[in-house]
This record gives C-alpha cells, sequence and structure tokens, in this order.
C-alpha cells in the first residue's frame, strides 16, 4: 500500500529503499515524540501592536506582515531565564516521549543555536546568550531522549533571498538557490557538527524546493551523520520517513514509515489566548489510532518566552504519560494491528499477541471480534498485574471475549489477545 486518502502529500512520503532501512527503527519502536516551536514569536504570542492576529502564533511575522527592522529588535527582549533543559527533557520521559524535535530555525528565521552565519541567533543577538539546543543535546544524551532539529529550510522571511517575506524583499530579485548553498547547507552542517548525535532533522514546508535541492540536503545530512534521519518535508519524496499533514490522521493504515505532527491546542508557538486545549482522553485516542495505523504522534508543545511550557500542556503529557506507563506495552514496537477500520476498537500487534484497544467497552462487556488466523490462545487485560484470563469464544468467524460489565478504563481500555 501506499499513500492514500490525501493525510500524506505524494511530495512528503517516504523515499524509495528506506521502509526496509534499518536506522529508522529505533523511530519505528519510538511511536511518541515530543515537538517543540519555540522562539521570538512567543514574546508577542499572538499579540501585535494591540491586535489580535489570526492563526497559528509562529506566523505571526507573516500574517501580520511585520517588516524585519520592527520583528528583529524582539531578539533583545527575548531572555527565557525560566528554562531549564533538564526539565524539559524530564517531562518528555515522564509523558513517555521517546525522541524530541525542537526549532532550530522556524519560517522568521530567527536562529535558536550559535550560527557563524548570522548574529540574528539565540547566544549573539539576545540578553540570554546562552545555546538551548547545546543545553537539550546534553539533558537528553544523560536522559536517553533522542534529540532532533526542526529546520524550516525554503521558508525564511529574514533572509533576504529566503522565500516568503515579498514586503520587505522583491521575490524577483530572490536567489534562492544561493540562499540553499550559501546558508541553508552550512547551518544544517552547524546543526550535524555542534551537537553530538543528532536523531533527525526535520525539514518543513518544502513548497518550490527542487529535487535537486533536496538532495544535496539528504546527502550532506547522511554524509555528515549516517544515522540521522530525514523527514518528508524535505520534499520531493526524499524523506526518509513520511509526513502526514498537521493533525491528519489518515482513515486507514499505511504501508509507510509515517508521522502525524500535532499540536495539543491549535498553535504551535504559544499564543496567550490559545485555550482551545485538546482533552486527556482526545489525546490517548488520537495517539492509539496513530500507533493502530502503523504511525508515529509527534504531540507539540509551544514554551513561552520565559521558557515555560504552558500548564495545559504539561498536566496532559504527564496523563497520557500515566497511561502508558500501565499500557505502554500496546504502543511502543508495535505496528498496526490485524483488525481495522473498526469505530469503537483499534488494534496493534507484535510478534505472538495483539493488542485489543476498546474505546467504547460494550454494554455487559461482551467483546466481538471478527476472529483471527491463527486463532487466541488466552486474552487479558493488560492493566490487570495478574493477567487473569478472560473468557474466550470463537464461533464461527466471530471471536468473543467477555470482560468486565464496566469499561475498566473508559480512555482505552486495553485488552491482550495471546495468539495460538
Ligand atoms: O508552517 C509550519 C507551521 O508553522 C508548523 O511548524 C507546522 C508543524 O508541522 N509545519 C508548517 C505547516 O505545516
Amino acid at each position: 500500500m501506499t499513500v492514500q486518502d490525501g493525510a500524506i502529500p505524494e511530495a512528503r512520503s517516504q523515499r524509495p529503499g528506506a521502509r526496509s532501512d534499518p536506522r529508522l527503527n529505533w523511530w519505528r519502536e519510538a511511536r511518541f515524540g515530543m515537538f517543540i516551536h519555540w522562539g521570538l514569536y512567543a514574546i508577542p504570542a499572538g499579540i501585535w501592536k494591540g491586535e489580535q492576529i489570526p492563526g497559528i502564533g509562529e506566523w505571526i511575522m507573516y500574517r501580520a506582515r511585520i517588516p524585519v527592522r520592527e520583528y528583529e529588535p524582539l531578539a533583545r527582549q527575548f531572555n527565557p531565564v525560566q528554562f531549564h533543559a533538564a526539565e524539559w527533557v524530564s517531562l518528555a520521559k515522564r509523558a513517555g516521549q521517546k525522541y524530541m524535535v525542537i526549532t532550530s530555525k522556524h519560517h522568521d528565521g530567527f536562529c535558536l543555536f550559535r550560527s557563524a552565519y548570522t548574529e540574528y541567533n539565540i547566544v549573539d543577538g539576545t540578553p540570554y546568550s546562552r545555546d538551548p539546543l547545546k543545553e537539550l543535546a546534553e539533558e537528553c544524551a544523560k536522559q536517553g531522549v533522542r534529540l532532533g532539529f526542526y529546520y524550516s529550510q525554503t521558508q525564511d522571511w529574514h533572509h533576504p533571498d529566503g522565500d516568503g517575506n515579498d514586503w520587505d524583499y522583491d521575490p524577483d530579485k530572490k536567489d534562492f538557490h544561493g540562499y540553499i548553498e550559501s546558508y541553508v547547507m552550512p547551518q544544517v552542517r552547524e546543526l550535524l557538527t555542534n551537537y553530538g548525535p543528532v536523531a533527525l532533522i526535520w525539514f518543513d514546508t518544502p513548497k518550490g524546493i527542487t529535487p535537486e535541492e533536496s538532495r544535496l540536503l539528504l546527502d550532506l545530512v547522511h554524509e555528515l551523520q549516517p544515522d540521522c534521519l530525514v523527514s518528508g518535508r524535505l520534499g520531493n519524496t526524499l524523506g526518509d520517513y513520511a509526513s502526514a499533514g498537521d493533525n491528519k490522521i489518515p482513515d486507514a493504515m499505511v504501508d509507510l514509515d509515517w508521522e502525524t505532527p500535532a499540536t495539543i491546542n491549535d498553535t504551535w508557538g504559544f499564543k496567550s489566548y490559545d485555550h482551545n486545549w485538546k482533552s486527556v482522553p482526545d489525546l490517548i485516542r488520537k495517539l492509539v489510532d496513530i500507533a493502530s495505523k502503523g504511525g508515529n504522534y509527534l504531540l507539540n508543545v509551544g514554551p513561552t518566552a520565559e521558557g515555560v511550557i504552558p500548564q495545559p500542556s504539561v498536566e496532559r503529557l504527564l496523563a497520557m504519560g500515566d497511561w502508558l506507563r500501565v499500557n505502554g506495552e500496546a504502543i511502543y514496537g508495535t505496528v498496526a494491528g490485524p483488525i481495522q477500520g473498526m469505530g469503537w476498537c483499534r488494534t496493534t500487534a507484535k510478534p505472538g499477541a495483539v493488542y485489543l484497544h476498546v474505546f467504547d467497552w460494550p454494554q455487559r462487556g461482551e467483546l466481538r471480534l471478527p476472529a483471527l488466523p491463527h486463532g487466541v490462545g488466552r486474552a487479558y487485560l493488560l492493566a490487570d498485574l495478574r493477567k487473569a484470563s478472560l473468557p474466550l469464544r470463537t464461533a464461527g468467524s466471530e471471536l468473543s471475549i467477555q470482560g468486565p460489565a464496566i469499561a475498566p478504563d473508559d480512555r482505552d481500555t486495553v485488552v491482550v489477545l495471546e495468539l495460538a
């Protein structure tokens, strides 16, 4: 099966050969990661000159057509003294997230790392003068979380030759290829040279990047760090894994290595007035839904300009971590399960076991499923430490499992089906 239903655009799909590439094994097993959108946009936090600017927070420069000469000085206010790398990494760990991807440079062009190619970076251009990527790299190594860098390769609203800013710069005079060769490539080299092993580079919004330019970046990454993965948003079907649209979950299983990047509220970068937080049951079910279709869930937090991850995000992530501590066996290291397309349940699988995730517990607790080809030897609730067997019966093409009358976990109860 290849790309289906439009959730994964072809150009953001996986390059040929990557599906069987063992370098992706850790990523396939991880299933759940933390995305971090952090930059100067956290200062206006959705409000410019007293006006609420519609849309996602990190796009404020574009949406309000803020000239570089007005946006750039935000750097002199950026002083995130409440940022503590150890706390962010520990939050990801407690949430059960196995990898972390942070914006090293988003579309506004501001660099969250020290770069020799622009002073518009957190070390040289802000009163903070520290490199958070260095601190995160050290902490991730210490705490055993893989670290990847988001890098906006096409859009750069600060650089005269980057894509997107047509209010300060004349698009006809831009030398986009020159920008790729003399700015993007050296910066990607910095990211892959100065921070130890990098798990992945999360390129984004490929737009008009040519196949040759995407290839240059792919080859550069693999040359500098052969184990570093590249997201599908490199463009031109050259990424190591496919990228679904933002917050988009395919309708059915997808036979690719793929990921859904997603928000907990409606923005990626911090917005002071976005309080539309998804509920914990919704987030758990999205994680399960994605895993049941063979994908990864990259769930975002948007820290404040002071360096604080908003409390509603923290609470939700910790609740997901609590659920995963009990049910992680049915998520990590699993593949898409054999029963697909049912509204009330999802399945994930490992050799010898199928995990039945029940979202809507049936009345009287009788779970009725299509029989599995090799039969089920035993069934028990994953949350039951005693692993007490549940009565099961196969009648023709139907398998029936008798569970408790009342849903043990109304977010998702996991029933382990040990294969015969
Ligand atoms: O334009 C960006 C957006 O700001 C954000 O970074 C998301 C995350 O997937 N990617 C782009 C839109 O798809």
